[in-house]
C-alpha cells in the first residue's frame, strides 16, 4: 500500500500545529468509530503509536474547531445584540423626536389658531375704525362746508351791520344825536318839565341819561346847559333812583349842600351849568329846562 502525506503541518487555533502523517489508503480519513476500530485491528509495532498520536491530534483539531465555532457564535451573538441595541436605541430616539415634533406641531397649530383669531379681531376692529373714520370724515366735510357757509354769512351780516350802523349814525347826527363811548345822546334845544322830558326820550326809543362813570359825568357837564338827568326821589323822599330802577350808588356828584329838597318839593335832579365837577342839584320837577336822552344801539 502506498503511503502518502495527506496533510502536513496544518496550522490550528492558537498557533497549534497538527501533524498529519502517513495514513494507509485502507483507513478512513474521517474520524469515526469504524476508522478507529479498523486502525486498532491493523496496528503493528511502531504504527500503533502513530495512530494514537493521530487520534490525539484529531481530538485537538476537533476541540479547536469547536472553539473557533464557539468564538464565531459568540461574536455573531455579540454583533446581533449590538445591532438590536442600536436599532432599539435609534428607534427610541426616533420616537422621541417624533413626539417632540408632534408637540411642536401642536403648539404651532395652537399659536397659528390664536394668531388667526387675533388677526380676525384686528381686521374687524380695523373695519369698525375705518367705518368710524369715514363717518367722521363725512361729518367733518359737512361741518367744514357749514363753517365756510356760516363764515360767509357772518361776513355778509357784519358788512350789512356796519352799513346799517353807518346809515343810522348819519341819520342820528342829522337829528342832533351825539356819539360818545358807544352811546348816543340827544341834547334838547327846547326846555320842558322833568316828566315831559322823559316822555320825549321814551318816544325816541331812549330815556333820560344815567351817569355811570366820571367820563360820562364830564361829557354831560361840558355841555354847559342846565339839563335834566334821569334821577328822582319822587317815589320816596331822600331815596334817589335812576330811571332804570337802580338806586343811586357811590358814584354821585351833588353840589355843595345838595340835595336840599328846598321847600320840600325838589324831587328831580339836574346838572347845573357849574364849572365844578360836583354839579348836581335837586329841583322842582315842574321846572322847565333842557334834557339829555341816552341810548345804546348795539
Ligand atoms: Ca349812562
Ligand atoms: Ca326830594
Ligand atoms: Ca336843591
Amino acid at each position: 500500500m502506498d503511503e502518502q502525506d495527506i496533510y502536513a503541518n496544518v496550522e490550528g487555533p492558537s498557533g497549534l500545529y497538527i501533524r498529519w502523517e502517513r495514513v494507509q489508503s485502507s483507513e478512513n480519513i474521517y474520524p469515526n468509530e469504524d476508522t478507529c476500530c479498523s486502525v486498532e485491528t491493523d496496528r503493528t509495532g511502531p504504527a500503533l503509536s502513530d495512530l494514537e498520536e493521530s487520534n490525539t491530534v484529531k481530538k485537538r483539531s476537533c476541540n479547536a474547531t469547536a472553539l473557533i465555532l464557539g468564538l464565531l457564535c459568540l461574536l455573531l451573538l455579540t454583533g446581533l445584540v449590538i445591532l438590536v441595541f442600536l436599532y432599539t436605541k435609534n428607534n427610541s430616539n426616533w420616537e422621541l423626536k417624533m413626539l417632540l415634533l408632534q408637540t411642536s406641531y401642536n403648539n404651532l397649530t395652537e399659536k397659528k389658531y390664536q394668531l388667526k383669531t387675533s388677526y380676525n379681531n384686528l381686521t374687524e376692529k380695523q373695519h369698525h375704525l375705518q367705518t368710524s373714520y369715514n363717518k367722521l370724515a363725512e361729518e367733518n366735510h359737512q361741518l367744514n362746508t357749514s363753517y365756510i357757509n356760516l363764515t360767509q354769512e357772518k361776513a355778509q351780516l357784519k358788512k350789512k351791520l356796519e352799513n346799517a350802523t353807518t346809515d343810522l349814525r348819519k341819520k342820528l347826527q342829522a337829528l342832533h344825536w351825539t356819539y360818545f363811548a358807544d352811546k348816543y345822546y340827544y341834547i334838547s334845544s327846547t326846555m320842558q318839565t322833568w316828566q315831559d322830558s322823559r316822555n320825549d326820550c321814551l318816544q325816541k326809543g331812549a330815556d333820560l341819561v344815567i351817569i355811570n362813570s366820571p367820563e360820562e359825568q364830564e361829557f354831560i357837564r361840558k355841555i354847559k346847559k342846565r339839563t335834566w338827568i334821569g334821577l328822582t326821589d319822587a317815589e320816596t323822599e331822600g331815596t334817589w333812583k335812576w330811571v332804570n330802577g337802580t338806586l343811586l350808588g357811590s358814584l354821585r356828584y351833588w353840589a355843595e349842600s345838595e340835595p336840599n329838597n328846598a321847600n320840600g318839593n325838589e324831587n328831580c335832579a339836574e346838572i347845573s351849568s357849574s364849572n365844578l365837577e360836583k354839579s348836581w342839584n335837586d329841583m322842582s320837577c315842574d321846572f322847565k329846562m333842557h334834557w339829555i336822552c341816552e341810548v345804546q344801539l348795539i
